[in-house]
């Protein structure tokens, strides 16, 4: 495996940080012991942890008012594969990307599947983008792509998602996403239901054309670009859209695109009840801002996320297994930063899930002992598992700490040196 980091680097930093790591690993694995736990298999749990990282994430992402671009911004698809490879090399979290088509348009598919063989990273679902005007694109999408009133705009959305299956095959991935910004913004703009029918009407072309294998993923969101009625809003949309469309479409979880305070872990129970949790988009969120670094603002709520999945996985045996992707925007971090500390954010929570002690929980609730129950979790999500995932990394040749070995490497000044800006040349950060 090509390895962008030096791996004398990364040993250096390891080597500096063992000792501290290996007392706090053991501190960490004789309490763990005293509840029944032992930490050797909670690392091997965190071992098989992977999260797919956002080709578009690893640039730097702006607001609808300014982008303030960062230093040694990938320009092509090859480059953001560099930058999502280094992530994995330190965080030995996120072995594969998940790209946007067209701006991961490769002129070669096997050139680039190559690539990502020799940097040890797979493709995981692509994303296809009806949501912008393309060069040289015949109908626009002002008014909407896959709902557009016009059969002529509608067909174009359809064929080019048709288009980003083709490549995601040629690249070895097993699902598309489709995120549409189609609504209204107007009341009376369109028919709230005629619309959904049209949007249905276009799935059903792009279900067609999916292979035996693939998945087809809804992602809903609440609002923006639509801000009066947006098409797929929620999930119960989104189910009742999967659902017609049959088993091979599933509902895709993007956790900022949810009203500020909904029960987000609620609904990730009810799609995994009913077979149709495709996958998530994890970040976090304050208000409607849907692209913050996951964890950062309610870790709390994304360990509930995860204590649902873990339920899920006993219920449903090793035939659940959701989609894991980061879909963020960084702003005014580095973003190789911020997707290394959201892969480790997410990991965090799905090992602390995997503290919950579920048959004794499920002793409690059935005996209506609510305080326990309250407190069974609190517990889990108190521990810090920092040392597990720390040692978990450094056993796969990760780093004890990503952001710190990132730095001491000086992988961000080579960038900027071996990079110079290019006018329009990544499309990434968009979001
Ligand atoms: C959007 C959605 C969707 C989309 C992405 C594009 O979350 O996942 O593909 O951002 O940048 O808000
Ligand atoms: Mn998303
Ligand atoms: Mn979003």
């Amino acid at each position: 495996m090509t390895t962008l980091i030096d791996a004398g680097l990364v040993a250096a930093h390891n080597d500096k940080l063992a000792s501290g790591l290996q007392a706090d690993y053991d501190a960490l694995g004789s309490m763990l012991a005293r509840r029944g736990r032992d930490i050797e298999a909670l690392t091997a749990l965190a071992q098989r942890f992977a999260v797919a990282v956002p080709s578009w994430g690893v640039g730097t992402g702006g607001t609808r008012f300014a982008r303030f671009p960062g230093r040694g911004e990938p320009r092509n698809v090859f480059e953001k594969l560099d930058d999502c490879a280094a992530i994995n090399q330190l965080t030995r979290a996120t072995p594969s990307v998940s790209l946007h088509f067209p701006w991961d348009r490769p002129t070669d598919a096997n050139e680039l599947r190559q690539q990502a063989d020799a940097l040890g990273l797979a493709f995981d679902a692509v994303n296809s983008n009806t949501f912008q005007d393309q060069q040289s694109q015949e109908h626009t999408y002002k008014y909407g792509s896959l709902t557009a009133t016009s059969s002529a705009t509608r067909a174009q959305a359809v064929a080019h998602n048709i288009d980003c299956i083709e490549l995601g095959r040629a690249l070895g991935s097993k699902a598309l996403t489709v995120w549409v910004g189609d609504g209204a913004n107007f009341p009376g703009q369109h028919n709230l239901r005629g619309a959904l029918e049209r949007y249905l009407d276009s799935m059903c072309s792009i279900y067609a054309a999916l292979p035996d294998d693939w998945n087809v993923f809804i992602e809903h969101k609440l609002f923006e670009p639509a801000f009066y009625a947006t098409t797929i809003a929620d999930w119960g949309t989104s189910f009742a859209c999967a659902t017609a469309l049959g088993p091979k479409a599933k509902c895709l979880v993007d956790l900022g695109h949810h009203a500020p305070n909904t029960n987000i872990e609620m609904i990730v129970a009810r799609l995994a009840q009913f077979g149709k949790l495709g996958g998530f988009h994890f970040n976090d969120s304050k208000y409607g801002d849907d692209d913050l670094d996951s964890g950062s603002i309610n870790p709390f709520q994304l360990f509930l996320v995860f204590n649902e999945l873990a339920d899920a996985a006993l219920r449903e045996g090793p035939s659940f297994a959701p989609a894991y992707m980061l879909d963020q925007s960084h702003n005014v971090t580095d973003p190789i930063e911020s997707l290394m500390s959201s892969a480790v954010e997410v990991q965090r929570a799905y090992v602390q899930a995997a503290l919950v002690d579920r048959a004794e929980l499920a002793a409690l609730q059935e005996a209506n002992d609510v305080l326990s129950c309250a407190q069974a979790l609190k517990a889990a999500f108190r521990t810090d598992v920092s040392p597990i995932l720390a040692m978990a990394r450094v056993r796969a040749g990760g780093a004890a700490d990503p952001v710190a070995c990132y730095r001491e490497s000086g992988y961000r000044d080579r960038a900027a040196a071996n990079r110079p800006a290019k006018a329009g040349a990544s499309g990434s950060g968009i979001v």
